[in-house]
């Protein structure tokens, strides 16, 4: 199954919500201030948010405006556009992959940062990439474990220490490789730290440290994993973080068979931090870079039995650029 189809399935249970809203919302007749009360359920029952809720709104009520539309059928492709406009990832996003960077991964417990540095590491060596991971979760010797079984299944070569040792030391050591092998991407698995845990967020800044210190030349991206099972709080996780670190994107895991994916599209249109990563399962070709295009046609992928096909073709064909898988017309 291809990564689109596997989106697509994932989000069947946030789509079954929004279908059903969404559907009952054009069965209003006029586009009036109930209407727009009623859009603005619908999206914040899909985990939108607020914010993100009033922007479509003030959004979609100037283009009605401007096209004098009367009928709230009509809406219905201005608000999927404006949901997709809401996500846009510039095109810069990326360039990262292209230089010598470390890459830091960091977020709370259990979110998938260990599983999406495998992944990752996986696709860049297959793209070409000389890349090397090091293992700085050293709290737990498991820890350390599950990314040697990861680095063996992306073939790519891991710097490790024993449990309990300093992950400053071991980024050391992992800089250090990188520099003698002319590694391109380091990526430097990090252990689970809440923002407010003072000593956790030092011993993240004394790795950057390290990283400027021994290898000035490398470009650092921080990226920070947010379970998409878990909602708001995701949303919430990402406020907090960047308020004591540095973030550079955000990485979006479990999207598949959770209720809440409309909170990849809070995420992207509420934060100044673009989401760069979306992941839809534990295989390594599970995690691909985000499309909103893609991401917005999965999830209205059927949000109306009575719309026709050309609706979704045509959102396709307004995304320019963007990767059209061959089954991404095979809706
Ligand atoms: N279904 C699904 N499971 C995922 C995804 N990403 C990660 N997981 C699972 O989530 C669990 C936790 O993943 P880890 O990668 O170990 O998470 P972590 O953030 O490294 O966890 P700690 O190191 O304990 O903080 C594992 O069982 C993964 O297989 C995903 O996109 N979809
Ligand atoms: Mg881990």
């Amino acid at each position: 199954m291809g990564f689109f189809s596997k989106l697509k399935e994932g989000l069947a249970k946030t789509r079954n919500n929004i279908s059903k809203s969404f559907s009952n919302l054009f069965k209003a007749n006029e586009i009036d201030d109930d209407f727009y009360d009623q859009l603005e359920e619908t999206l914040v029952m899909a985990d939108m948010g607020y914010e993100t809720a009033e922007k479509v709104i003030a959004d979609v009520k100037a283009r009605v405006k401007e096209l004098k539309l009367k009928d709230a059928a009509e809406c219905k492709e201005l608000i999927i556009n404006s949901l997709r406009d809401q996500m846009n990832v510039d095109d810069s996003a990326y360039d990262f992959e292209e230089k010598k960077t470390v890459i830091f991964v960091i977020g709370v417990n259990g979110v998938g940062k260990t599983t999406s540095i495998g992944k990752l590491a996986s696709q860049y060596r297959k793209r070409g990439k000389k890349v090397l991971i090091a293992a700085a979760d050293t709290f737990r010797a498991a820890a350390i474990d599950q990314l040697k079984t990861w680095s063996e299944r992306a073939e790519v070569d891991i710097i490790a220490q024993s449990e309990g040792s300093d992950p400053s030391a071991v980024v050391y050591d992992a800089v250090n490789a990188a520099k003698a092998r002319n590694t391109d991407i380091l990526l430097v698995d990090t252990a689970g730290r809440l923002h407010n845990k003072k000593n956790l967020m030092d011993e993240l800044a004394k790795m950057r440290r390290i990283i400027s210190k021994e290898y000035p030349e490398a470009n650092v991206e921080t990226l920070i994993v947010l379970d998409g099972t878990t909602g708001q709080n995701a949303l919430e996780q990402a406020r907090q973080f960047s308020t004591v670190s540095e973030i550079d994107g955000i990485i979006i895991t479990k999207l598949d068979g959770t209720a809440k994916g409309g909170i990849a599209i809070a995420i992207q249109s509420e934060l100044s931090v673009p989401v760069k990563y979306i992941g839809i399962g534990e295989k390594v070709d599970d995690l691909q870079k985000f499309d909103p295009g893609q991401f917005i046609t999965a999830l209205f992928a059927d949000f109306s039995v009575e719309a026709d096909m050309s609706d979704v073709e045509r959102i396709i064909e307004a995304n320019e650029g963007i990767q059209r898988d061959d089954d991404l017309f095979d809706l």
